[in-house]
């Protein structure tokens, strides 16, 4: 054979055999159930598995049960290529469990998944899935799981048109055209999505809610969803505008004392509950960024929920009433109004009520302190809601890992009513004993393919149910988790897209509000830069956040300012406080500083803004670099689109850069340290940009 016919046969025969990664979309999130590579993994799970065993209270079918078994057979004919044996029988367990608690046991080629109901024996069947897909040994497990939270949930920015508030990842998933009738299969897979995680429940609507939503026509599409959803033991809620008796019901007002107010509520219950049996509650946004609320009619928030509480009481439902409140009226810290208007309701609202707080003070922002309602409110059930879409963190067009954001709230100390009292322990009921607990990620999920605008973006998703479900999990081990059940079990898969993951929370931070700057996005759409905004309401400017002159930047929160530190027990505020003990990361949340205020580091405050920046783009580089040591480890497809992410983010960040040192240089006149990068562009041309980013698919409703 000539020398160029053998080279081409070794080259063929070497495309036949090589391992090539199955390309994807996306679509299957973290339930890839491709074949598990290793030979000698899969003969071992094959005789770990002969027979799994459902054992639930009643041994009976149903639809949850039917969902469980399908998840089964299709995992283990796609991961080991063998069909599932699975028996249903009664639970024989000799300590009670929780209605969401499982057992795994597993040994001699048997796995017993035992719950205290039918749907923890689904979680339990996504459990031994996820070790399966983590290629764990599954053979003589002994594990009981409950999660810590009992309410876990998804609150959907969707609007009636198909348009998402913050939604970077396309159009709403409800088609309300198609529904009640048509039933989009998509509908059961984001089910499915939030089983596997334990998220167990779904607010599909805008908080800047729509009146239609509760009309007859409305609620007949609600209830297709809730039937679709039901099997994975998810309850829907809705949001509900706080005006709706005079809108739908037209009445003369929606005072909260009123009788007729008080019927239809009631009413309007009873109509919900007749098409939605486990409807789970309303979530409700009142006299807040122009929503309608009990205080249009001198009524406290308290007297707002406990009005909708009692509607929905007779049925088992609750009220999720928000606390992210603030008035340009008000002369106080937009930081401290949340707190000076919930504090004084302690004890005010019915035990179905929870208030449901974000994670800080202001507004989801990159970083910020936990809210100083955490702690500060024991006689109240407390939900803590997070974004999972990344409104001020990039939108879809930038990667950014949540999860370590989250766990810097969770884990942080309230010190209220004694150290150790953590965030995720006042959320649990654990520190106040609260029955009612809640915990809720505004959701990142539209319907590109992909689900969530990226790649990358769904290990947010991801990683807020784990979290939901055990606050104590890490960051990293959930960034593993998500890595390995999503692109592959290959360690330069884990030892490239784990550190870039854990990376990317901070590096956000320094390109675009480092050293606790905030709130200096552009306005509307705050994607990219503004820190020049100064129109429009002053509590919504960046000016008003950063407060720069000649002098000197920063937001003085300490006594000598706002006092926002004085809202926090005095372990956490006098911290901040004081510049001795103050974390960089906060400086400038809660200190004005000079310009050549001298640094731990021992720069200027100035070189390290500038540096911070720097340094913030200079890691997304790195990471284009280690993206390549994955060409041809995971498919092509997700390899390419996420490099172009990539070097979209670099660009991004290079914006938010130039943008904001050349702006603050225009107040301290300084130059830029020896070590910064030279701006793309003057400050002019960017001011000039329409909207640099451009990421958003839709036009808000809120005002700001
Ligand atoms: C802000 C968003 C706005 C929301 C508001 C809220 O910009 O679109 O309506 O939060 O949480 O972050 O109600």
């Amino acid at each position: 054979m000539p020398r160029s016919a053998c080279l081409r046969l070794l080259i063929v025969s070497f495309l036949l055999c090589a391992p090539r990664a199955l390309a994807s979309e996306g679509y299957q999130l973290w339930m890839r159930y491709d074949k598990i590579a290793d030979d000698k993994l899969r003969v071992d799970y094959t005789a770990a598995t002969t027979s799994i065993v459902l054992a639930t209270p009643t041994g009976a079918e149903s639809p949850t049960i039917a969902a469980a078994r399908d998840e089964l057979t299709t995992a283990f004919r796609g991961l080991l290529g063998i069909d599932a044996n699975i028996h249903l029988t009664i639970a024989q367990s000799e300590k009670p469990l929780g209605s969401e608690e499982f057992t795994l046991v597993s040994g001699k080629g048997t796995v017993i998944i035992t719950g205290g109901s039918d749907v923890s024996v689904l979680y339990g069947s996504f459990d031994l899935l996820r070790r399966l897909q983590l290629a764990q040994p599954i053979d003589g497990l002994a594990l009981r799981e409950a999660p810590k939270i009992s309410r876990r949930m998804l609150n959907h920015w969707d609007n009636l048109n198909g348009t998402i508030e913050r939604g970077y990842a396309g159009r709403s998933l409800w088609k309300w055209d198609e529904l009640p009738e048509k039933l989009d299969p998509r509908y059961r897979d984001y089910a499915r999505a939030l089983a596997s995680l334990g998220l167990n429940g779904t607010v599909p609507v805008n908080v800047n809610a729509n009146i239609q939503f509760l009309t007859p026509e409305y609620l007949k599409k609600i209830a297709a969803l809730a039937n679709v959803f039901r099997p994975y033991g998810i309850r829907v809620y809705l949001t509900a505008r706080y005006s709706s008796p005079m809108e739908l019901g037209k009445l003369p007002n929606a005072d909260p004392l009123d009788a007729a107010v008080i019927k239809w509520w009631h009413d309007k219950a009873d109509e919900i509950y007749a098409l939605v049996p486990d409807f789970g509650g309303f979530l409700i946004k009142a006299n807040s960024e122009g929503q309608p609320g009990p205080q249009s009619y001198q009524r406290t928030h308290a007297d707002g929920a406990n009005l909708l509480a009692d509607a929905v009481a007779p049925h088992g439902g609750i009220v999720i009433w928000r606390a992210f409140v603030y008035d340009a009226k008000v002369a106080d810290d937009r930081a401290k109004q949340a707190y000076n208007e919930f504090v004084p309701l302690d004890g005010k609202f019915r035990e179905n009520v929870v208030v449901q707080v974000k994670n800080g003070p202001i507004d989801f922002m990159p970083r910020e302190p936990f809210h100083p309602l955490f702690g500060a409110m024991p006689k109240t059930s407390l939900a803590l809601e997070v974004q999972i879409t990344q409104e001020y963190l990039g939108g879809s067009t930038e990667l950014c890992y949540l999860a370590p954001m989250w766990k810097d709230v969770l884990d942080a100390d309230t010190f209220r009513p004694r150290p150790g009292s953590t965030v995720a322990h006042v959320i649990d009921g654990t520190i106040d004993h609260h029955a009612l607990t809640v915990i809720a990620g505004v959701a990142n999920t539209g319907s590109d393919r992909n689900w969530s605008g990226n790649q990358l973006a769904p290990a947010n998703w991801y990683a807020f149910g784990r979290l939901a479900w055990d606050p104590a999990l890490t960051s990293a081990q959930i960034a593993e988790e998500w890595t390995r059940q999503t692109f592959s079990n290959d360690s330069r898969a884990v030892s490239t897209l784990v550190p870039i993951l854990m990376a990317s929370r901070e590096a956000v931070v320094n390109y675009s509000m480092p050293l606790g700057l905030h709130h200096i996005m552009a306005r509307g759409h705050h994607q990219g830069p503004g820190p020049w905004v100064n129109v429009g309401r002053a509590d919504q400017t960046s000016v008003y956040f950063h407060k720069v002159d000649e002098q000197g930047v920063g937001f003085d929160r300490t006594a000598t300012g706002s006092n926002a530190t004085g809202q926090y027990a005095s372990e956490a505020g006098s911290q901040w406080a004081d510049l001795a003990t103050c974390p960089d990361e906060y400086l400038l949340w809660f200190h004005r500083l000079p310009w050549d205020y001298k640094m731990r580091s021992g720069k200027t405050l100035w070189t390290e803004i500038a540096l911070h920046y720097q340094h913030g783009i200079d890691t997304v580089r790195g990471w284009k670099k280690s993206w390549e040591n994955l060409r041809g480890v995971i498919d092509d497809e997700r390899f390419t689109a996420t490099q172009k992410l990539l070097d979209r983010q670099e660009h991004e960040a290079r914006i938010w850069r130039d943008v904001c040192t050349q702006y603050f240089a225009t107040f301290s006149k300084l130059p830029l340290p020896s070590e910064y990068e030279s701006p793309e562009h003057p400050l002019d041309y960017y001011r000039k940009l329409p909207a640099p980013f451009t990421a958003t698919n839709a036009p808000v409703t809120a005002t700001n």
